[in-house]
């Protein structure tokens, strides 16, 4: 069982990673489009690690017999002004889901709700990579700026990014 305030709060989670799996998917279609194939590949393996993260809190929920609400989800811009910009973007996004899941935890804390407060480890430990991996390809696309071929090689980094489906481990 979860108390209402913890109930409402992981609901909420759930379209907040929708959306980030929205934007991202959004990012690869404009990477696609710009025929930067490798930066749309790391976009595309950035949308479906999304997609996990709402379902884990999604299962989550349910596995407490508690109801699932599925709300709205936001439409995300189409177009970036650069890589750059696109990458910034995301990681102002993250930042903003670094907030949520301090929040998240902030409210397992008042409401001594420790299944919730371990359950939410994870993704504590996932921000701090996601957010990392943000500024490393901003730190790159910086010191190429203006280089073609830097661009390509960055793109051909990019296009080695797999996958791994989250197993629930
Ligand atoms: Fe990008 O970690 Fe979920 O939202």
């Amino acid at each position: 069982m979860l108390k209402n305030k913890m109930k409402e709060a992981l609901n909420k989670q759930i379209n907040e990673e929708f959306y980030s799996a929205y934007l991202y998917l959004a990012m690869s279609a404009y990477f696609e489009s710009t025929g930067l194939k490798g930066f749309a590949n790391w976009m595309m393996v950035q949308y479906k690690e999304e997609m996990d993260h709402a379902m884990k809190f999604y299962r989550y929920i349910l596995s407490h017999g508690e109801d699932v609400k599925l709300m709205a989800i936001k439409e995300p811009p189409n177009k970036w002004k650069s890589p750059l910009h696109a990458f910034e973007e995301t990681l102002k996004h993250e930042q903003h889901i670094t907030k949520c899941m301090n929040d998240l935890v902030d409210i397992a804390e008042e409401l001594k709700d420790r299944a919730t407060y371990n359950f939410l480890q994870w993704f504590i430990d996932e921000q701090v990579e996601e957010e990392e991996n943000d500024r490393e390809i901003i730190d790159r696309l910086k010191l190429i700026e203006g280089s073609k071929h830097g661009l390509f090689m960055l793109d051909k980094d990019l296009a080695q990014r797999q996958y791994t489906p989250d197993t629930g481990e």
